[in-house]
């Protein structure tokens, strides 16, 4: 077993870091501030490969491992978090086309997505299914070669600014195994947009409602076949869960490395703050927490990526805890920053603000317990 990082690994985390510091560190607040969605960026990162991460090279993907994406997920995130959460969202969107939309699907759309001519957003909320997702109404009426999509989508990010949209939606009867999954473009006639909703961070993404008013879709637009929609969407979120994760972890970090460098020149009573035990100890804590937090979600990307049969329960684990824990380390680097870690002119309450909704998209935390006490009781 070897928890150093691999050659290839370094290489990739260091590209990651030096396009974060580049062209999103810099830019990231006055996006969050003026809720500007990076699109010139976003197609940048296509030029590097992430927006394409593990997504096969057949379609012009990197095919990496969920690992090795975590990595550049990590990184990306500690110059704008809520920038690099986008990019997971695409890649995984782009990742399951790819992996259940026949040839010709996956030919149509996956190639654009890898450069950015097409983005992509996931829809599986709906207004009266959050957590439940498998209680969606949302129908797809198959008439000859078509499918009818009538129905409505909530909080969907990306949306309004994207071209395709993977779609859940119910062919048969109620639950899970009453729902498929559709490639819809996003200009479609009767595809409709709700405002973009005011929201405490993931301020540098739109999140809008969909209306589904009548949109044909082509059959060949189903992913798979009828009825195993949910399963897809549930395996897309695997995947999400520790992208979530690892993105939570690289704004901790930078949460982190903020701290460290202000209490050593803040000083207070005559002293650096960072001279006072109680500062230090919070700070051990803190890198104690964090590695934690980034070896879960590791572990997590590795059984994802050996197909272990217990891989799902494990990326709920990482999403829970790394969440968690990433969202206290922000909130106590803010608390370090003293009053300056409340003012704008830092970038800790940014980093607070956007990690809060960690906590609570791809599944809240607590329908993560929900999925583990299950694979507990079950085995
Ligand atoms: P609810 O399900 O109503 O839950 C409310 C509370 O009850 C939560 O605390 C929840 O944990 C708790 N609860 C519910 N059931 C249980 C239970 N059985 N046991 C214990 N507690 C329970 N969705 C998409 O499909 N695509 C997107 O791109 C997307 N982007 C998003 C972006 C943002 C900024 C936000 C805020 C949400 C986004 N979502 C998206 C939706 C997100 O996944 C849901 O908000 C989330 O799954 C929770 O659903 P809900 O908001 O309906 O809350
Ligand atoms: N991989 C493959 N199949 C899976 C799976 C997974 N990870 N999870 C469930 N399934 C299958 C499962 O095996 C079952 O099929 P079968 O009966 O053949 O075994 C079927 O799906 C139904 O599963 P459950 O019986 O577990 O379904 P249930 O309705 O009890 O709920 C729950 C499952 C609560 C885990 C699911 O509804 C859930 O994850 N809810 C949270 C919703 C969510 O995460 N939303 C995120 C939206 S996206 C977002 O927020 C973004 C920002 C993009």
């Amino acid at each position: 077993m070897n928890f150093e990082l691999n050659e290839d690994q370094i290489a990739f985390q260091q590209s990651a870091r030096d396009f974060a510091e580049r062209e999103l560190a810099p830019h990231a607040a006055e996006w969050d501030a003026e809720s500007i969605f990076p699109l010139d960026t976003i197609r940048k990162s296509g030029d590097m490969g992430f927006l394409g991460l593990y997504t096969p090279e057949a379609y012009g993907g990197l095919g990496l491992s969920r690992l090795d994406s975590a990595i550049v997920f990590e990184e990306l995130a500690a110059g704008c978090t809520s920038t690099a959460a986008y990019l997971t969202i695409h890649n995984m969107v782009s990742w399951m086309i790819a992996s259940f939309g026949g040839k010709q699907l996956a030919e149509q759309w996956v190639p654009k997505m890898v450069t950015g001519e097409v983005l992509g957003s996931y829809c599986l909320t709906e207004p009266g299914a959050g957590s439940d997702a498998a209680s969606l109404k949302t129908r797809a009426e198959k008439k000859g070669e078509v499918y009818v999509l009538n129905g409505g989508k909530m909080f969907i990010s990306g949306a309004g600014s994207t071209q395709v949209l993977v779609v859940m939606a119910r062919t048969g009867g109620p639950g899970p195994k009453g729902i498929s999954a559709f490639v819809v473009p996003a200009d479609a006639p009767g595809v409709s947009y709700g405002k973009k909703e005011k929201k405490m961070g993931w301020n540098s993404q739109p999140t809008r409602a969909i209306t589904f008013d009548n949109v044909e879709i082509p059959v060949e637009n189903r992913l798979g076949e009828e009825g195993q929609g949910f399963a897809f969407a549930m395996k897309g979120l695997d995947g999400g869960r520790i992208n979530i994760a690892t993105c939570a972890v690289g704004t901790a970090q930078a949460a982190l490395n903020a701290a460290q460098r202000y209490v050593q020149e803040r000083q207070q009573f005559g002293h650096p703050l960072a001279e006072l035990q109680t500062v230090q100890f919070r700070l051990a804590d803190m890198l104690t927490e964090l590695v934690a937090a980034r070896q879960m979600v590791r572990l997590a990307a590795w059984k994802l990526d050996n197909a272990s049969a217990d891989a799902s329960a494990y990326c709920a684990m990482a999403k829970r805890l790394a969440t968690d824990l990433s969202f206290n380390i922000a909130n106590n680097a803010l608390q370090l920053f003293g009053g300056y870690g409340y003012l704008q002119d830092f970038p800790l309450e940014r980093h607070v603000r956007d990690l809060r909704v960690h906590q609570i998209l791809e599944g809240t935390n607590e329908v993560m317990r929900m999925i583990v006490a299950r694979k507990l009781l079950q085995d």
